[in-house]
């Protein structure tokens, strides 16, 4: 039997997605944050260059969504949602549905972005047998796509280290082609010029598997997690052409695009492209409580009310869909959306955002930049024979001197808070150029 562990020891938490062993080595606390920084154990502040795990859109410890959540708790804690309600679940429901792309009138709860793509995949399934088309069960995701972590959503994603440990993972499923090509569009700033024809990849697995048989498919509109793919021009409206001339629905993962990242209120709305269903987290609430929704256009919504009334019509949903404490959380997090003009900030600060990220381009490794919004990442070349060692080594410098970015692959990926000021861009790369001025 082992001893005891003492309440300050790392070992018991088995932390998600980190090498834990290197981790606990040379533990990076947290302790607190305000507006675009965080605190360090140790007392240092720290630029937060990707607003938490790109959710705290509106900066840290806002107060007005502090309060809500203080009030909620204290007054409601929990009440349900399966054949019971609250007034705070409407509520947020109303409000969110008031900034969401037009015909998305609908919205269901959920926890987290992996849960709001179960459900939306579940949802593409049982819209087609409610509407007669019970042979339209195949789904279509992307290569290196990011769907969060549970089976459904893993087995849409593309990214080999998520998929390769967890067996054969749902049936039935196929993938598009991926859109990253840096010999055509290295250094791309915003949207490539190249590769709109590879939505055209739909149609050749509509042609193996015939529209018949495929329900959903599903893309983030900027594929953030895998490495920031920014769509090339024309790619997703020909993708929703195709979509709907087979009468396949079409999701936007919009877990990271949603609620000011590119400059609109949502991705699709930067892309003037209408999806049917919408999934979305994170910056819902700001990152404070665990919050998660799937919106849906009037046309999926109403296929499922054509049954009987008094019998259940998505036989769907999570002990704490709507719960209340979230949905103060999302309330306040809209509130000081709308008076602070987030939502859209990041289109003013884009074209600086822009030219600040772009300045890098000639240090060591750098092999592209990219960026959208206030979203931005740049790829290094690998260390022969040790893949996402330099992005590593990278993250842990900045953090040492002052900056959190993130570290996926050989990328670095940047997404400050919406409320960033130009001079703290200029502090972030001025950190960044010189952690990547260190040879590694
Ligand atoms: N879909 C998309 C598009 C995401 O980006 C999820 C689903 C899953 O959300 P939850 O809430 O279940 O984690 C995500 C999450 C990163 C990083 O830095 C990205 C995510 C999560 C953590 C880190 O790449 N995306």
């Amino acid at each position: 039997m082992s001893a005891k562990l003492t309440t300050n020891d790392l070992e018991a938490f088995w932390m998600p997605f980190t090498a834990n062993r290197q981790y606990k080595k040379a533990p990076r606390l947290l302790v607190s944050a305000q507006g675009t920084h965080y605190t360090t154990d140790d007392g240092r502040r720290v630029l937060d260059g990707t607003s938490g795990l790109w959710c705290v859109n509106a900066g840290h410890c806002r107060p007005k969504i502090v309060e809500a959540i203080r009030k909620q708790v204290g007054e409601l804690d929990f009440a349900g949602s399966f054949q019971m309600g609250h007034p705070k679940a409407f509520e947020c429901a109303s409000k969110l549905v008031n900034i969401a792309p037009p015909g998305f009138n609908h919205v269901f709860f959920t926890n987290s972005g992996s849960e709001s793509v179960e459900t939306a995949l579940k949802m593409a399934l049982a819209y087609h047998r409610a509407k007669g088309n019970a042979s339209k069960v195949r789904l279509i995701g992307r290569e290196r796509g990011y769907h969060g972590v549970n089976f459904g959503g893993t087995s849409v994603g593309g990214i080999t280290n998520n998929r390769k440990w967890f067996g054969t993972l749902l049936s039935g499923v196929d993938h598009l082609r991926h859109t990253h090509d840096l010999a055509r569009n290295a250094f791309s700033r915003g949207e490539p010029e190249h590769g709109a024809e590879l939505a055209d990849d739909l149609e050749r697995l509509v042609a193996l598997h015939d529209a018949s048989t495929i329900a959903a498919v599903i893309v983030e509109p900027v594929a953030c997690s895998a490495a920031v793919l920014i769509p090339p021009k024309g790619y997703l409206p020909r993708l929703a052409a195709i979509c709907a001339k087979h009468d396949i629905l079409l999701i936007f993962d919009e877990v990271i695009t949603a609620f000011g990242r590119l400059g609109t209120p949502f991705g699709a709305d930067y892309f003037g492209v209408s999806p049917d269903i919408i999934t979305a987290a994170k910056g819902i609430t700001n990152g404070t409580i665990p919050m998660g929704a799937v919106f849906v256009t009037t046309k999926v919504h109403d296929a499922f009310m054509s049954g009987p009334e008094d019998v259940i019509d998505f036989f769907h949903g999570y002990t704490y869909s709507g719960h209340p404490v979230a949905c103060a959380a999302s309330i306040a997090t809209l509130e000081t959306h709308k008076e602070e003009g987030l939502l859209t900030r990041a289109s003013e600060l884009a074209p600086y955002w822009e030219d600040a990220i772009h300045a890098l381009k000639g240090l060591p490794h750098i092999i592209d930049i990219r960026n959208i919004g206030l979203v931005g990442a740049i790829e290094f070349d690998p260390i022969p024979g040790e893949p996402a060692k330099r992005a590593h080594m990278h993250f842990v410098e900045a953090f040492n001197r002052g900056l959190l970015v993130r570290a996926t692959g050989d990328i670095i990926a940047l997404a400050p808070p919406l409320i960033i000021e130009k001079k703290e861009i200029d502090q972030l790369f001025d950190i960044l150029s010189s952690v990547l001025k260190t040879a590694h």
